[in-house]
């Protein structure tokens, strides 16, 4: 087994970078750099060296984490040094020197950890979630499933199938007639209906799990000059657009994130809707249809003058009907009491429209409790586990087949916590992480 080091800290140049060597000879390269005795889970400031030189690399903080208290569950050395890419690449090539040591790949950290016990698959995917997280939201759910909320969520799962199991056993072993349930069985119906009910309030709860990791998408559309893009700036706050009186001044699709109330969104600026000649323009109206169909939402803006209608391409999408340029129109409060106005010149309006954005998004979600299934392999392993038991539910169906179905069910649960044998489903797994995890 290689021993393996990266930088698990930030980018340098910064402050201090945190090395992190783990594998076999982590102590005894440890000692070597150093020259010290090592003392666990004891932060030492020391000298590190060239190897067979005095030249110093750095001064710098040294952790010795015996096995198997480590991240990893193997002996991990983690070096605190200055945060700069000459000390950095210096311990590195100095690492490479010993035999068997190597740089990690991405992910490998946190592959030793699972393959060593230390954390399931669902934590190492909150932990994944929590480094990735950008939103308050996104830490809130990422935290949940990185302490073992999915985990002992899973097994509670896994131990509830596996009793129905052994009542289906005992039936079809003192059934007479073996092609039903027995009847005094009818509290097995009853078990597996509450079970799969839980499967299926669980698969509810991860759409918006989901999109809290994922992020929601609301797309910005309406006539030309209607002031999609200077709306999209000052959401943003940054000058991402081009505003420009000439109607058909955007024509791609551009995207920008915001943090909108502990909420990941992208917003999308999108070409002015109008039946044009213009090659490009058609193209970028077509393009900016397509984005919006797969939006949580679309605004629709347009000026007070303005009574384009929304146009049939958005029939069953999301819309919200928003009006532009509210500055221009003074008496827009008497007038249309009820619309929602906005001026991106004088900023009326725009803390509304954030406002209903929000509550809309929150609105079509089931719940915003922090979510413990967030990631498309979680949804499928469980909506396998309900399909299943949707099957063991059908009446008159024969014990042995339930029994079947509620075996089935149990790995694919076993697999959410990932007793997975496949190396295929961990490496697609653990190259998604970054390198130094
Ligand atoms: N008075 C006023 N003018 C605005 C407002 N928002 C945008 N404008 C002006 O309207 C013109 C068009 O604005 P854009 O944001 O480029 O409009 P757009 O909808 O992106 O236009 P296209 O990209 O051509 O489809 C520019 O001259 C802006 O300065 C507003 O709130 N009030
Ligand atoms: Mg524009």
């Amino acid at each position: 087994m290689d021993t393996i080091f990266a930088l698990t800290s930030g980018a340098p140049p910064c402050a201090i970078a945190v090395v992190r060597v783990s594998g076999p000879s982590a102590g005894s390269v440890a000692e070597r750099l150093t020259g010290r005795a090592l003392i666990p889970r004891v932060a030492v400031l020391t000298n590190l060296k060239i190897i067979d030189s005095s030249e110093l690399i750095d001064r710098g903080l040294m952790l010795w984490f015996p096995s198997p208290n480590s991240f990893t569950g193997e002996d991990c050395v983690e070096f605190h040094v200055h945060g700069s890419r000459a000390v950095i690449g210096c311990l590195f090539e100095t690492l490479s020197k010993f035999p068997n040591c190597r740089p990690a790949a991405a992910g490998e950290f946190s592959r030793r950890a699972y393959v060593n016990g230390k954390l399931d698959l669902t934590r190492l995917e909150g932990l994944g979630d929590l480094i990735n997280s950008d939103t308050d939201a996104q830490r809130r759910q990422a935290i949940g499933v990185m302490m073992g909320g999915l985990k002992s969520t899973a097994e509670a799962w896994r131990v509830k199938l596996i009793d129905i199991l052994t009542l289906v056993e005992a039936d079809i072993d003192f059934s007479d007639e073996g092609d039903v349930l027995h009847e005094n069985n009818s509290d097995i119906r009853k078990l597996l209906e509450e079970i799969k009910e839980e499967f299926h309030q669980a698969i509810l709860r991860a759409r918006t799990g989901v999109k809290v990791r994922d992020g929601f998408s609301v797309v910005i559309l309406g006539p030309p000059n209607a002031g999609k893009s200077a709306l999209l700036n000052w959401i943003t706050q940054r000058e991402i657009a081009i505003v420009s009186p000439q109607p058909g001044t955007t024509r791609d699709v551009l995207e920008a994130n915001i943090d909108l109330k502990g909420l990941p969104v992208s917003f999308f600026d999108t070409a002015g809707v109008r039946d044009g000649e213009d090659l490009i323009e058609v193209e970028g109206v077509r393009r900016a249809f397509v984005r919006a169909k797969s939006a949580d939402l679309a605004i629709w803006l347009t000026e007070f003058s303005n009574d384009q209608r929304i146009p049939d391409e958005l029939i069953g999408t999301n819309v919200l009907e928003v009006r532009s340029k509210a500055d221009l129109c003074e008496n827009w409060h008497q007038e249309h009491p009820h619309d929602l106005a906005v001026s991106s010149h004088t900023g009326i309006g725009l803390r509304e429209l954030l406002d209903a954005i929000y509550h809309n998004l929150c609105e079509r979600e089931p719940s915003f409790e922090p979510a413990l299934i967030s990631r498309s392999r979680q949804v499928s392993q469980i909506s396998a586990a309900h399909r299943l038991l949707q099957c063991a539910c059908e009446a008159d169906i024969a014990p042995e087949l339930i029994a079947d179905d509620l075996r089935c069910a149990v790995r694919c649960i076993e697999e959410l916590s990932g007793k997975i044998d496949s190396e295929d489903v961990l490496d697609s797994l653990f190259s998604s992480f970054c390198i130094g995890k």
